[in-house]
């Protein structure tokens, strides 16, 4: 009986939305845009400036904002877009947690005829018209970026040879195959590097303290020369492990980290972090430029990267530009 109840319970929501009317489109209501905007989670310094970046610019443009924050798990961001869709959203944007498992429910916007834009992640998939465009960053050349600062560390130490520890993003998503693809395109075939082991700590920083332990039991510190983290969350829980056990991050252990927010950016100055690549989280200008675009008719398509660089040990670190978000 209960079950009947929930069913009847949510087609009704379903209804409820399906049938809400909408403002009547006019240049001068900007607000009866609605966006639907499904957030993968808040796993991180940068995932939250993300958010905020998508609100405020959300408001800056007038527009109506629908987000849903599906906590890490893939499936509620298929139920948040099945809501926007139900609701008629204008445009859905989403940052897909992991790159697979998207083509249904998109389809089902596809069919609906509600334009979808990546944010910060991509999709696999066969068929290039389920998304509109892609707002984010270039992730394999972030991953270069670091083997290049690799590459100038290991000359400046004048290093015969180094052990290598990754400690990866979320598995699957854009970010985590990228970064670890660059990165070993630059020094993979550099005979003074071997990467010992690359284990996931899905960017949060308590899961990137539980690797420094392991990577620490089964290596020891004379064992490892790098560490490789995709993102300063998870760094700053690898510089806890390491300052409890009295090793010096950044002289013991070479760091290198992915981001750019600013306690990273700060343990670069103190000399406990070695590399922090950037990667903006202030996405939401450019990704409702292309809402704007879509709702006056202009054709969207494409790539949209930001500019990104990096901050090294090697740059003047009191030039005010080092900075992190
Ligand atoms: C990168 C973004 C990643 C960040 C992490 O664009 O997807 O997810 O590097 C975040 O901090 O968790």
């Amino acid at each position: 009986m209960k079950r009947i109840i929930c069913v009847a319970a949510s087609m009704l929501l379903c209804m409820m939305l399906a049938s809400c009317s909408r403002q009547p489109e006019t240049e001068n209501n900007p607000g009866s845009v609605v966006v639907g905007f499904s957030q993968l989670g808040a796993e991180s310094s940068w995932r939250i400036a993300n958010t905020a970046s998508m609100e405020d610019a959300a408001k800056d443009a007038g527009f109506g904002l629908m987000m849903e924050n599906a906590n890490q798990k893939q499936e509620k961001q298929i139920d948040a877009i099945r809501s926007f869709i139900a609701y008629q959203v204008d445009v859905i944007v989403f940052s897909p947690i992991v790159e697979n498992g998207w083509d249904n429910v998109l389809h089902e916007a596809k069919k609906a005829g509600i334009p979808v834009i990546l944010m910060d992640r991509m999709i696999e998939t066969e068929e290039k018209d389920l998304y509109t465009a892609y707002v984010g960053a270039d992730f394999y050349a972030e991953g270069r970026r670091a083997g290049e600062f690799l590459l100038q560390k290991a000359d400046a130490m004048k290093a015969e040879h180094l052990n290598i520890a990754e400690i990866s993003g979320t598995i699957d998503s854009t970010p985590m195959r990228e970064r670890q693809r660059g990165f070993m395109d630059v020094i993979g075939g550099d005979p003074r590097f071997t990467v010992i082991d690359s284990i996931s700590g899905d960017f949060l920083r308590s899961k990137g303290e539980e690797c420094a332990r392991q990577l620490l039991d089964q290596y020891g510190v004379g064992g490892i020369d790098v560490i490789y983290s995709h993102n300063d969350s998870m760094t700053l829980g690898v510089l806890d492990v390491l300052e409890k056990q009295d090793i010096k991050p950044g002289k013991d252990i070479v760091l290198i980290t992915v981001d750019g927010e600013k306690e990273a950016v700060d343990a670069l100055k103190a000399g406990k972090v070695n590399c922090v690549v950037q990667c903006t989280p202030n996405l939401g200008k450019a990704v409702m430029e292309l809402v704007k675009k879509l709702k006056s008719g202009e054709h969207v398509a494409g790539t949209y990267h930001p500019e990104e660089g990096m901050f090294t040990e090697f740059d003047d670190l009191s030039n005010p530009a080092v900075e992190g978000f």
